[in-house]
């Protein structure tokens, strides 16, 4: 995989010559390329901003420069795909993380300050690119390098060869099954006065499974409310059903919902005197 990132600090990608991902560009499975955005600058100043049109706080940064740098590193023709972290863009999931791994190219542009005069991004849709606005997250950064980051590990350690072991791949939080992780537990069985739980000790894979079911569902539930109403109902069985609704879900309508509050004084076994 071919992955450019534009930006007026390249050395804040410094770290992606680190850890997994430096290890995967190694392995030449992927191919990133770190570029600074003043290298396609025009001015003596090197100038890669300006004041908003309409006034406001703030700098914005400039089209031409911005273009011309895109018209280097996306392919010529269209058919390339450009990402843009910006803080009004859609989530970054996991399901855009496996979306990316399987591209061929993409392109990850970097703005700072209040972000990118909106018409590189018409201008590269017009030009036959697919432009994907995203966000890592409700909060502000003061650019899109660390966003960067993120969605290159995130879409990096799953190119085919670059995880070891393709099974940690399956089981972890935000995979397909729709549940946060079970909690992890390692030697010593006993430390600092806490045990592990004696199911994981004992040896019997049934019961071990069960249990990392029913802590993740616990968690899920405890954390994720959001993620428990987006379960699907086919993919429970009668364990899983009871497990939730002890923790106050119900099936309703063919979707999990939080269980029906009782109306005050119609508790089950009441009766009038
Ligand atoms: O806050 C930002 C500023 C510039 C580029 C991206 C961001 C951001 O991305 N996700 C959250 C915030």
């Amino acid at each position: 995989m071919r992955v450019d990132v534009v930006s007026i600090f390249p050395d804040y990608l410094a770290a992606l010559d680190l850890s997994l991902v430096g290890k995967a560009r190694q392995a030449g499975l992927l191919d990133l390329r770190v570029h600074d955005l003043r290298d396609w600058t025009a001015d003596r100043h090197r100038t890669v901003d300006d004041t908003p049109f309409g006034g406001g706080a703030g700098m914005v940064m400039r089209p031409d420069v911005w273009g011309r740098a895109l018209d280097d590193v996306l392919p010529a023709g269209g058919g390339g795909h450009l990402v843009v972290p910006t803080p009004s863009g859609d989530v970054f999931t996991q399901r855009h993380a496996e979306a990316l791994a399987a591209e061929e190219h993409v392109v990850i542009a970097c703005g700072r300050y209040e972000g990118i005069d909106a018409r590189v991004a018409e201008r590269t849709r017009a030009a036959g690119h697919r432009v994907s606005e995203l966000s890592i997250g409700d909060y502000v950064l003061n650019g899109g390098e660390v966003a960067a980051l993120v969605m290159i590990e995130a879409f990096g350690r799953l190119l085919p060869g670059v995880v070891g072991n393709p099974h940690s791949l399956v089981e972890e939080s935000h995979g397909a099954a729709g549940l946060l992780e079970y909690p992890v537990y390692t030697k010593p069985p006993e430390w600092a006065g806490l045990e592990v739980p004696e199911v994981l000790l004992s040896g019997h894979h049934a019961r071990i499974e069960r249990w990392r079911r029913d802590r993740a569902l616990e968690r899920t539930a405890a954390r994720r409310p959001d993620m428990v109403a987006a379960l699907d109902p086919a993919s429970l069985d009668k364990a899983d059903r009871a497990v939730l609704a002890g923790l106050g879900w119900e099936v309703r309508d063919g979707r999990l919902r939080p269980a029906a509050e009782p109306e005050p004084g119609s508790a089950p076994g009441r009766v009038a005197e």
